[in-house]
């Protein structure tokens, strides 16, 4: 039993939630139903980034204020949440008063600790991506090298933070902590971009230029940079940061009921840099606590192009949901993507995916439920459920140190794996041909009432990745809820009287 906080990145309210979004938001919700079904009082963060350059443009396009556009699409991601079963425990909005002060209250910090000055920044702006760029970054087609996007030359005032102070810190932080930064390939990457020096980073825009920000509070003609602002939603919904608390104490390290800091902070690797580098530092700026990890998994592609708005080769994650059902979708996107590397969307690999629900988990289930009704009127024998103990054993084991080591395919191969094996003893027990005899009562008894365990396990195991579908099975075992991780020890279902139903996942004719 313990606590855990995880978030993910907070989107740009500008677009419609689309499959990148609902990956790492999924990817959010497996672990935070693994670790209350593991016993941990959970914070399951998301939301919306609200302010910046790119949603008042996009606003002024729709011919709305840009709260207009935020609260329109707001609705659009809370439903999509809703429809893909994701238990947030907290939807931060960057609009919130409650943000607003917080910002203004770091950013207080940071300059009575000394490190903010101002100065003139002339570069390279992408709105796209909401950040400066170097000549050396943009390339002689003077493009943004994230998305290939636009850059504009910009030359103003800003306010900044002494990032560079931090550089041998975060290095030092990085080298002592090799798991801090996942997969090994980002943190390499954090690392090179780290021995290339760091600079100051500018956290402010001029209001004449960008009106939609949370104002410098010492220099109310600037903005804040939307980064900056984007990344303090992680302690304002961990509450670390009371901003009301008299100017210089602001919470800051003071024993508030915090969550602070974040177990886990998950993103694509698109934004590994603001996270890894910006954040940190800020963090240190303000003596606040690191988080303790940072997941930046690949990203969903078509061919070799990155799925994304922008590019417009946009895939609904709720056209599949309409025909398959959201949990088919889950399970698509948790299985098929090693966690951290990049993966291809393809139909024919989400059939595939699906089928393997269908006929082995879904099979499993049925063919157990149904020889229970037909062997034994729907009642559990009361009988040894130990058959499978071994496997058993071993598939909890690889899939708690899977989730337990953020590489959820290989948890959930082993959770299919279990109902795989299940399915191959069904074959070698042949349970019809014991039923004819009479002499093989008890050895029938053993066989059904260790599927059923078995069937019990697995309704915890895929609980975090379709949870709907297990608590449906549990209830069909005669369960009052799905086994938690701690009671998977003592289960007994003997006497339970179980109901077979429509197969958990149906057949889905193509076209
Ligand atoms: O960057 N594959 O928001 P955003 C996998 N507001 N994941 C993808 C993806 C893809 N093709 N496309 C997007 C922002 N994502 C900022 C974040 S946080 C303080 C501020 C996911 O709306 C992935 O998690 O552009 C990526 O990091 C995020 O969406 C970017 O969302």
């Amino acid at each position: 039993m313990g606590s855990f906080y995880l978030t993910t990145p907070i989107y740009y309210a500008s677009g419609e939630p689309h499959l990148g979004h609902a990956y790492t938001t999924i990817l959010a919700d497996v672990l935070a139903r693994y670790h209350r079904r593991a016993g941990d009082d959970v914070l399951f963060l998301t939301g919306t980034d609200e302010h910046g350059q790119k949603i008042q443009e996009a606003a002024a396009e729709h011919g709305l204020t840009p709260l207009e556009l935020c609260d329109r699409m707001v609705d659009r991601f809370k439903a999509a949440w809703v429809e893909l079963g994701i238990s947030n425990d907290r939807f931060i909005r960057t609009t919130e008063p409650e943000h607003i002060a917080v910002v203004g209250a770091l950013l207080e910090r940071l300059y009575d600790n000394g490190f903010i000055y101002e100065a003139e920044y002339t570069g390279w702006y992408s709105v796209g991506q909401e950040r400066y760029f170097t000549e050396k970054e943009i390339g002689p087609d003077r493009v943004d090298p994230i998305a290939g996007g636009p850059v504009t030359r910009i030359r103003e005032k800003n306010w900044f933070f002494r990032m560079s102070l931090f550089r041998d810190r975060l290095v030092e932080h990085i080298e002592k902590n090799p798991e801090w930064i996942v997969p090994a390939t980002r943190r390499n990457e954090v690392l090179g971009f780290l021995s290339q020096g760091l600079g100051d980073l500018s956290i402010s825009r001029p209001r004449s230029r960008i009106h939609w920000g949370i104002p410098i509070p010492w220099d109310p003609d600037q903005v804040t940079y939307v980064w900056v602002d984007a990344l303090t939603n992680y302690v304002t919904a961990a509450g670390a940061v009371d901003p009301d608390a008299p100017r210089g104490r602001r919470g800051f390290g003071d024993p508030l009921p915090s969550r602070w800091p974040a177990d886990v902070h998950l993103m694509g690797k698109d934004i590994i840099t603001t996270h890894a580098v910006y954040w940190p530092t800020l963090l240190m700026g303000a003596d606040l606590a690191l988080p303790r990890k940072i997941l930046a998994h690949g990203w969903w592609v078509v061919g070799d192009t990155k799925m994304s708005k922008s590019l417009g080769n946009v895939v609904d994650p709720l056209d599949l949901r309409e025909r398959y059902g959201p949990e088919a979708v889950r399970w698509y996107l948790m299985r098929e993507m090693a966690t951290g590397q990049d993966a291809s969307y393809t139909p024919e690999r989400f059939l595939t995916r699906y089928d393997e629900l269908r006929n082995i988990f879904g099979n499993l289930a049925h063919r157990t439920l149904s020889m229970i009704r037909r062997y034994r009127d729907g009642i559990v024998p009361a009988a040894p459920a130990d058959g499978l103990a071994d496997e058993t054993a071993a598939a909890v084991g690889a899939y708690r140190r899977g989730l337990d080591g953020y590489r959820l395919h290989e948890g959930f191969a082993a959770a299919m794996d279990l109902a795989r094996t299940a399915n191959g003893f069904v074959e070698t027990q042949e349970p019809w041909a014991l039923a004819r005899r009479p002499d093989a009562a008890a050895e029938l008894d053993h066989t059904l009432a260790t599927l059923v365990h078995t069937l019990a396990v697995l309704a915890c195991l895929f609980e975090p990745v379709t949870p709907e579908k297990a608590a449906e099975l549990a209830t069909r075992l005669g369960l009052a809820g799905i086994p938690l991780f701690d009671e998977l020890d003592r289960l007994n279902l003997a006497g339970n009287v179980v109901s077979v139903g429509a197969p958990l996942f149906p057949r889905v004719d193509p076209d």
